[in-house]
């Protein structure tokens, strides 16, 4: 049943209070768990009943859990997609049902844009180039070739796709710069630190390492000091997140500079669920507002860090 303007499952219970069905990705890193903290405490504050569930980083999870939002009939369904492709038939399923979609974080490639209301998140390709401008202007006075290893995010997701193009758009436009290996770590530690022992095994000389996160970072550094070489000396580490543990990797030396992607999308998530469900119209793109650390300014804001 949709309300009259057709905005949501039941337009709210008439008491002003909505249910949100929120498929989350999984529980894969630092900034993972980060954005679900957000995701709940911004619910209770804004008093928006949350149905939870956690995928395993498995699309097939999230698609099951969205179907059964959509068989209890939550006011709204937001959820960050685990990879881009591969979400038509269901979002078709959401809309059939009058219940509005909210993406957040990560979007998909889906051409039909009315299958959702707003896609909530970071602009990925931009965090891309940062990360690479960071490099050029690191070896701006050099001429030698700079051997760089990638650890990609999860393959299909929109983070590794867009942090790819964009790093790949900045360095790729000065000849020194070689990727010489470039290979998925799913954006958790475990598989960061095993795909960074197999580049070391594989290259004799890399000169930095560009990490999709945090987490996957943080793996290679153990890999790297497993190697017996000096991670943030002779091996150059660029990551993006900027959660606790990296931040306080980059304020120790172990990394060398950070692009912050805020995982804190859960007070815009709410404010943007209630107009949805109003039925009110809301900006296509809404953009997190973001920086990058140096590690000097890790140790200033270590102290206040949120996350
Ligand atoms: C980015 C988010 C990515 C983080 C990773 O918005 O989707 O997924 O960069 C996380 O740490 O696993």
């Amino acid at each position: 049943c949709g309300s009259s303007d057709g905005s949501g499952g039941s337009g709210g219970s008439g008491d002003g209070k909505i249910t949100m069905g929120f498929a989350q990705v999984g529980a894969e890193s630092g900034w993972r768990t980060a954005n679900t903290k957000s995701v709940q405490e911004s619910a209770k504050e804004a008093g928006v009943t949350l149905k939870f569930s956690d995928a395993q980083q498995k699309q097939e999870n999230q698609i099951k859990a969205i179907r059964s939002y959509i068989q209890q009939k939550v006011d709204v369904i937001a959820f960050s997609p685990v990879v881009e492709s591969g979400w038509d038939t269901v979002l078709k399923e959401a809309k059939n049902a009058n219940i509005p979609v909210i993406l957040t974080d990560r979007s998909v490639d889906s051409k039909d844009t009315s299958l959702y209301k707003t896609f909530l998140g970071s602009d990925f390709v931009e965090e891309g180039r940062k990360a690479g401008k960071w490099l050029v202007d690191e070896y701006k006075d050099g001429t030698d070739t700079v051997n760089v290893v990638e650890l990609q995010g999860t393959t299909g997701s929109a983070p590794a796709n867009d942090r790819k193009a964009g790093f790949q758009e900045v360095v790729s436009a000065d000849p020194k710069f070689k990727i010489i290996a470039s290979q998925s770590g799913d954006f958790t530690r475990a598989k960061g630190k095993e795909v960074m022992e197999a580049f070391l095994k594989s290259n004799p000389k890399i000169d930095v390492l560009f990490a999709h996160n945090d987490d996957m970072g943080l793996g290679a550094i153990e890999a790297i000091e497993g190697a017996g070489k000096v991670p943030g000396k002779d091996i150059k580490i660029v990551t993006i997140d900027a959660v606790h543990d990296g931040m306080q990797a980059l304020a120790d030396g172990k990394i060398n500079y950070i692009v912050e992607c805020s995982p804190l999308l859960g007070t815009q998530l709410m404010d943007l669920a209630k107009k949805v469900v109003k039925g009110e119209q809301v900006p296509a793109r809404v953009v997190t507002e973001e920086t990058a650390f140096t590690q000097e300014q890790a140790k200033q804001a270590l102290p206040t860090r949120k996350y």
